[in-house]
């Protein structure tokens, strides 16, 4: 070989990876781009009082929720339900950045028309359920919807996440083994953070590697590093087919971190500042960018281009949402369905003074 093909062979990009095209390839950046700037805007919103509720950011953890939902096929009708965490996931299932925008500020016209100030919304015919609650009711729901998956013959397949904390939840168990034993076509995403709220891993659990826990259940399970979007994506996509082609659950675990408190009024005193430091290191967009380049599979400009296209669509969605009105007071009880109770709950009621 000549050092003139040497050359040129270095300077071509190396073969795309996870069996991904390149546009697909700028596409989980773009995702992973628009999560977090979507974020950081509603952190901007949140310090001027214009988030009425809690703020839970997925800061480092952008690969885990894009890498997995993107191995979905939407084509199909596969359907996912999220954690407070997974806003990019819900991107890539198609909801837009508006929706966050007007649910955390509480506008009359968000999905839940101000009702609910964070992403517990649904859409059924974009695939994806709002959450009940964090703590692993989930997985017993995705259960039944992919169960009506399999009694109807359809070849669709159900995505469910769920917590390093809520994995000790009776919840999760009852789900996980109900699906495992049916053989359900459900893949279960444990997105492993270090912490639930401020209780380290290793206080709420004596198993060191979650995705050990699937043995318990007869289904395979893998440990993926969570901030490696292109493994997520690859290691997905494996549990998507398999489930798909009728084999069952597996269990995921995505290795990543918690960046930021539970939420914002979290301040993380509990953290050491070496570990923050450390995972900081291993961001998961700063890692994808450089292996973008270093590969040569995409060039500057494309990226600048996404860059761009987030900064757009994030500024006309801000403005948009900022102006919009609360909901109507007259509309409060809309779609409130229970009774009022005709006695005070007991809960209430004072305890007899001695
Ligand atoms: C039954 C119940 N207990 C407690 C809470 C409060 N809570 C919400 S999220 C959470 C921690 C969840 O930790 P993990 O499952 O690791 O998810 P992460 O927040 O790290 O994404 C707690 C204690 C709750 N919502 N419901
Ligand atoms: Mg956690």
């Amino acid at each position: 070989m000549t050092a003139r093909s040497v050359a040129a062979r270095r300077e071509a990009a190396s073969a795309l990876p996870a069996g991904l095209r390149r546009e697909q390839l700028l596409e989980l950046y773009y995702y992973m781009r628009l999560t977090r700037s979507l974020e950081e805007r509603l952190v901007g919103l949140y310090r001027q009082g214009k988030v009425l509720g809690g703020l839970f950011r997925s800061l480092g953890q952008e690969a885990d929720s894009v890498g997995s939902a993107y191995a979905l096929d939407r084509a199909a009708g596969d359907f996912l339900a999220p954690l407070t965490r997974n806003l990019g996931s819900l991107l890539v299932m198609g909801a837009r950045p508006i929706e966050f925008l007007r649910q955390y500020m509480a506008k009359g016209t968000s999905p839940t028309r101000g009702r609910e100030l964070n992403l517990h919304f649904g859409d059924l015919d974009r695939g994806f359920i709002g959450q009940i609650s964090h703590l692993g009711d989930m997985v017993p729901v995705m259960a039944g919807i992919t169960m009506t998956f399999r009694m109807r013959g359809e070849p669709r397949v159900g995505m469910v996440y769920v917590g390093d904390g809520a994995m000790s939840t009776a919840a999760f168990h009852e789900g996980m083994n109900l699906a495992a034993v049916r053989r359900l076509p459900l893949v279960v995403v444990a997105e492993n953070n270090g912490y639930a709220y401020s209780t380290t891993l290793e206080r709420q659990t004596a198993v060191k590697d979650l995705a050990e826990k699937a043995k318990a259940y007869g289904v395979p399970g893998e440990r993926i590093d969570g901030n490696d979007v292109l493994a997520v994506y690859e290691a997905a996509r494996r549990a998507v087919e398999r489930a798909r082609a009728g084999e069952g659950v597996t269990l995921l675990e995505l290795v990543t971190y918690r960046r930021k408190g539970h939420a914002e009024h979290d301040n993380q005193s509990y953290v050491p500042k070496e570990e923050l430091a450390r995972w900081e290191r291993n961001d998961p967009l700063d890692r994808y960018v450089a292996r973008l380049r270093d590969q040569r599979w995409a060039p500057a400009a494309d990226l600048e281009a996404a860059d761009q296209r987030v900064k757009a669509e994030l500024d006309a969605a801000v403005s948009e949402a900022e102006v919009e009105p609360l909901p109507e007071p007259e509309t409060a009880l809309d779609g409130v369905y229970a009774q009022p109770g005709t006695q005070p709950p007991a809960w209430y009621k004072e305890a007899p003074r001695a």
